[in-house]
């Protein structure tokens, strides 16, 4: 009998050894989970790839920047960037290896407007949303991508053209003596459409000779080739409009290599140089010295504006399809004080 009544206190001891170990193993184990379930969604980056077109002008460094500036771990975000060299296809390649690693987000800055339906259409497919930055794609399907946020371009060029109007009236020209050649952009980009219409209507309305459209794919390289090869085509040459201030910086180049003088002093047989972007400082600098006489703002800084994006869609809140940005005019030529486009006046602010 006491043997039995032993053996079952041993059996209780170790019953409440064995639960008490139990217990430590599910407390402990619990502890740990308790203090995981708190910290990760605070953990979870956000993924998002960033196609970007390429590297060919200091507003395009600036705007690369602007984006790594933003998309930080520190902030939350894991980024995957990749530089385009200029060509679409590398792009769309780009986008499909987002897809293929799966990441919470596709930021596209597209090189030109046409032929992206069939990637973005992959990327829907995918439930990926895509955020289309800087210059538009022409999709048929509006839905292939989220939002939009950029510049109008056009409206850039209407100021621009605005600015020529005001300047060469001030100075009593007559229409038909204002001789222009635009140095285009990348052809088929939304900045060289917008901006190099904007010119083109404002030429037909006023009667002004824009005697050529030549691109120069938003380099300087290319702008100072171009220039020089226009100056051996037209003697008579008096405005260079130029789609960016890299072009603009070679053209001055090649103006001043060829014996001529950049300024507004038009009738005086100075050429002027009027540009677009105001982020590059030599640039900047050339307007102040009359070198350029007048440059329409391009924004470059999107990183803030696409994280923005980013925070409405995480919150389910679907952003306004297309967001356009505030711009300036800048120009130290002290005849036109501001200008008028489309009901709205901007005044011209110092470079
Ligand atoms: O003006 C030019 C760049 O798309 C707004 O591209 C952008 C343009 C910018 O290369 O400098």
């Amino acid at each position: 009998m006491r043997k039995y009544i032993k053996g079952a206190i041993f059996a209780i001891l170790m019953f409440i050894v064995f639960a008490a170990g139990c217990a430590t193993a599910v407390d402990s184990k619990k502890k740990t989970s308790i203090n995981e379930i708190p910290e990760e969604p605070a953990d979870r980056l956000i993924t998002v790839g960033f196609s970007q077109l390429g590297a060919e002008s200091d507003w395009r460094s600036a705007n690369t920047d602007s984006m790594l500036g933003t998309f930080t771990t520190d902030a939350g975000y894991s980024l995957i960037y990749k530089n385009g060299q200029q060509k679409q296809a590398n792009q769309i390649t780009a986008i499909r290896m987002f897809i293929q690693q799966e990441v919470d987000y596709i930021v596209l800055a597209p090189s030109t407007e046409d032929g992206w339906d069939s990637v973005l259409g992959e990327a829907r497919d995918a439930g990926i949303p895509v955020i289309v930055v800087d210059r538009k794609v022409n999709a048929a399907d509006k839905n292939l991508y989220s939002c939009w946020v950029g510049s109008d371009f056009e409206l850039e060029g209407k100021k621009v053209a605005a600015w020529i109007k005001a300047y060469t009236e001030s100075k009593g020209m007559a229409p038909e003596d204002i001789h222009i050649v635009n140095i285009q952009g990348s052809i088929g980009s939304t900045a060289q459409i917008g901006r190099s219409r904007g010119l083109a209507n404002a030429s037909r309305e006023n009667g002004w000779d824009l005697m050529a459209e030549v691109s120069g794919d938003f380099t300087e390289t290319k702008g100072r080739e171009v220039m020089g090869a226009l100056l051996k085509r037209f003697d008579n040459i008096n405005i260079v409009y130029c789609e960016n201030d890299n072009e603009a910086i070679g053209a001055i180049d090649a103006i001043e290599a060829a014996g001529l003088r950049v300024g507004n002093n038009i009738k005086r047989g100075e050429i002027m140089v009027v540009s677009f972007d105001g982020v590059n400082e030599k640039a900047l600098q050339y307007a102040r010295e009359g070198k350029i006489s007048c440059i329409a703002e391009c924004n470059p800084h999107h990183g803030p504006r696409v994280e923005a994006l980013i925070k409405s869609l995480e919150s389910g809140i679907t952003p306004d399809k297309y967001n356009y940005v505030d711009e300036k005019i800048y120009s130290s030529v002290p005849e036109v004080k501001s200008i008028t486009v489309d009901g709205t006046e901007y005044m011209i602010e110092q470079p």
